[in-house]
This record gives C-alpha cells, sequence and structure tokens, in this order.
C-alpha cells in the first residue's frame, strides 16, 4: 500500500447543549476529518484536537498545519505504508500526538477496509456491546444539574460523570447522591482545576463513594497525584497526564493513578491506545475510553477500543443525540445503556454524503 493523498475537511457542528468544563465551555464542535487515499482504499480519521489549545497544546489549526507541512509528507515517501508503519515514520516530530493519531486511523481504517477486517477484531474486542456513561458539565445551578443526570438515567446511561471546579464540587456531589442513591455510577472530572493545595478540600468527596476522581492537577504533576492518592480515599484517574504507554507505566509506578482514561488521540493513536491498554491490564489498572465529542467516525473506532478486556469500567462513549442533533454518520443509538459495537471492515461506518456537506465549512487535497 502507498499513500495517494490526504483530504483534509473541516467541519463545524453545533452541539445540542454547550457543555461546560474547568477550561472553557464547548457549543460549537469545529472537527478536523482526514480521508487517507492509499491505493489499496480509503479511510478516515477523526483529529480530536478543540479549536483552541485549552484541553491539551494542540488545537484544530495546528493540527492541520503539522499534517501539512511535515505528517502526510513524512509518510507520502514511505514505499510500505500501514498502521504500524506509521508512528516510527511521524517519529522524528515532536508531540502533536492528536495530529498524529488522526492519520493512523485513516491508515488503519484503509487498511483494514481492504483486508475485510474490522477495527473490533483488529484491537482485540471481547464484547460486542459496550457500557455507557455521560459526562455532564458544570451548570448554573444544582436544580438545573438534577433535571440533566435525571433525564440521562432515565435515557439509561449507566454511570454518571459530572465535571467539577472550585465552586462547583462538594455540593454538586451530596446533591446527585441524595435525589439518585448510592447504586449510581458516579464519578468526577476535574480537568487539572486544582492544585496540590487542595487535597483536603477533596478528601470531602470521599463520603459519596465515587468511582473515581479523574485528573484534579496539572498534566505535568505526577508526584502531586501520588502524593494526593495518599491523602484521599477516592481512587485516583488520569486523563490529560497520560500521553503514551510510557507515561502510563510510570505513573502507575509512582502511584499516581489506579485507574486510566485512555484517549486514543491523546496518546497518538488506537495502536498507542491498545499499548497503554495492556500496560494496565498486566498492572490490573482498570480503564476507560474517554470522549472528545467525537462524531460518528470517532465514535466507531472509540467503541470498537472499548470493547477490549481491559475496559471494565464504561466510558463516556455515549450515544450521538448527547452531542448532536444530526451526526454525520448513521447515530449511535443507546440500547439498554449500550452502543453496538461495529462489525464491518475498518471503522464499520460510513459519512452520509449529504450531512457531510451541509457541515462542511473548507476541504484541501495534499497530495502524496
Ligand atoms: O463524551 O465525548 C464525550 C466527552 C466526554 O467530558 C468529556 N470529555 O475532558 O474528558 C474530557 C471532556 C472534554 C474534552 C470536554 C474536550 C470538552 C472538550
Amino acid at each position: 500500500m502507498r499513500l495517494k493523498g490526504v483530504e483534509l475537511r473541516r467541519i463545524r457542528i453545533p452541539l445540542v447543549a454547550p457543555l461546560r468544563t474547568s477550561f472553557g465551555t464547548q457549543s460549537l464542535r469545529d472537527i478536523l476529518l482526514l480521508r487517507v487515499v492509499t491505493t489499496d482504499a480509503e479511510g478516515w480519521g477523526e483529529c480530536v484536537a478543540l479549536q483552541e489549545p485549552t484541553y491539551s497544546s494542540e488545537y484544530v489549526d495546528g493540527a492541520a498545519d503539522v499534517l501539512r507541512r511535515y505528517l502526510v509528507p513524512a509518510l507520502a515517501r514511505l514505499d510500505h505504508l500501514d498502521a504500524v508503519a506509521v508512528a516510527p515514520a511521524l517519529e522524528p516530530f515532536r508531540g502533536h500526538r492528536m495530529a498524529k493519531g488522526a492519520l493512523e486511523m485513516g491508515v488503519l481504517d484503509a487498511e483494514l477496509r481492504a483486508a475485510g477486517r474490522s477495527f473490533a477484531r483488529e484491537l482485540g474486542a471481547a464484547r460486542d456491546r459496550v457500557p455507557c456513561g455521560v459526562s455532564v458539565g458544570i451548570m448554573d445551578s444544582v436544580p438545573e444539574l438534577l433535571d440533566t443526570v435525571g433525564g440521562y438515567l432515565a435515557d439509561g446511561y449507566v454511570r454518571i460523570k459530572l465535571k467539577i471546579q472550585h465552586g462547583w464540587d462538594i455540593e454538586p456531589v451530596r446533591a446527585v447522591r441524595e435525589r439518585f442513591g448510592d447504586d449510581v455510577l458516579l464519578q468526577v472530572d476535574a480537568n487539572t482545576a486544582y492544585t496540590r493545595a487542595d487535597a483536603r478540600h477533596l478528601a470531602r468527596l470521599d463520603p459519596f463513594d465515587l468511582l473515581l476522581i479523574e485528573q484534579p492537577l496539572p498534566e505535568e504533576d505526577i508526584l502531586g497525584h501520588a502524593d494526593l492518592a495518599k491523602a484521599v480515599a477516592t481512587p485516583i484517574c488520569l486523563d490529560e497526564s497520560i500521553v503514551s504507554a510510557q507515561a502510563a507505566a510510570d505513573a502507575i509506578a509512582l502511584g499516581a493513578c489506579s485507574i486510566v482514561n485512555i484517549k486514543p488521540g491523546r496518546v497518538g493513536g488506537y495502536l498507542e491506545a491498545r499499548r497503554v491498554h495492556d500496560v494496565c491490564v498486566a498492572h490490573g489498572v482498570p480503564v476507560w475510553c474517554g470522549g472528545m465529542l467525537e462524531t460518528g467516525i470517532g465514535r466507531a473506532a472509540n467503541v470498537a477500543l472499548a470493547a477490549l478486556p481491559g475496559f471494565t469500567l464504561p466510558g463516556d462513549t455515549s450515544a450521538s443525540d448527547r452531542y448532536y442533533a444530526a451526526d454525520v454518520t448513521d447515530p449511535f443509538l443507546l440500547d439498554g445503556g449500550h452502543l453496538a459495537v461495529p462489525t464491518a471492515p475498518g471503522i464499520g461506518v460510513e459519512p452520509l454524503p449529504e450531512r457531510l456537506e451541509e457541515v462542511t465549512a473548507s476541504t484541501e487535497w495534499l497530495p502524496a
């Protein structure tokens, strides 16, 4: 297989409701999709970088730029292109994991479509459906939060994740526990909003029997998380800090986390995501699949990953209508709190051509 070229497609889709986190509010997704054209087949990649570098240092214009200048030309030079060849070919270029991950996803999709194999089969899925959680943003009031959580529980979501920050942590968690009871699987996500000085404050979450506290401290603060893990009873889960399988192994060895959120874009692709999974399984550390408000394209691949045996906690693999009134693929629908794992070749879904055109802001063809 050789690369013929890559189409960069920028789409803009409004969210059904704004999602507020400690780092900002998302109301519209400006997403970079990649159509990777090879001599054998075409594949789709979705870049999870946000419009602004607020979740991590990556942002969508930066991803498009590095793909155009460096990453696509590096793959164009390969005589034998397959997904395994992508990371070594891109290794000279530092960082930019979300851009690299999107390109590897497109190559893997093309390779698997040509071979008639699904992502699930290739990655080692052990289930044909995955249990789904939902991420609930910071709200203006506790009553509004309780209405929203009640709606998601009625939809069938099997786990609730509350976004937290200073001023929106203990009370919202207490209110959700009081209203919906102790049986609801409940966890919180701080997206790096706290500091080492907040250990005693965060220990006030302990009585609420949370599954985990996700990424309380800054991305680089692994030792801080290790100290915090000794000061609080709730398990610490890392997201932003885990940028590779090596980072996962180190964080686990240092006692910085006992649970890991795996997002393929954050670690540079699905093959590294599987290595993170393998490292965690080897250490007895449970993992779950995070989300970056993906369209059906990225969601399809995430659901396949979430079907691996180490994913023992429900992921942020919500149904399409959690985010989009109309997705760019046939929607992923919740069925008894689960999503079905696609079985068709590659990611197993296709963008709907008319819908894709409707949301497209620009396209650019990068020939090999
Ligand atoms: O379900 O796709 C999803 C989103 C889940 O809350 C979610 N993602 O930090 O994990 C996160 C968070 C997020 C990422 C929110 C990017 C906003 C932007």
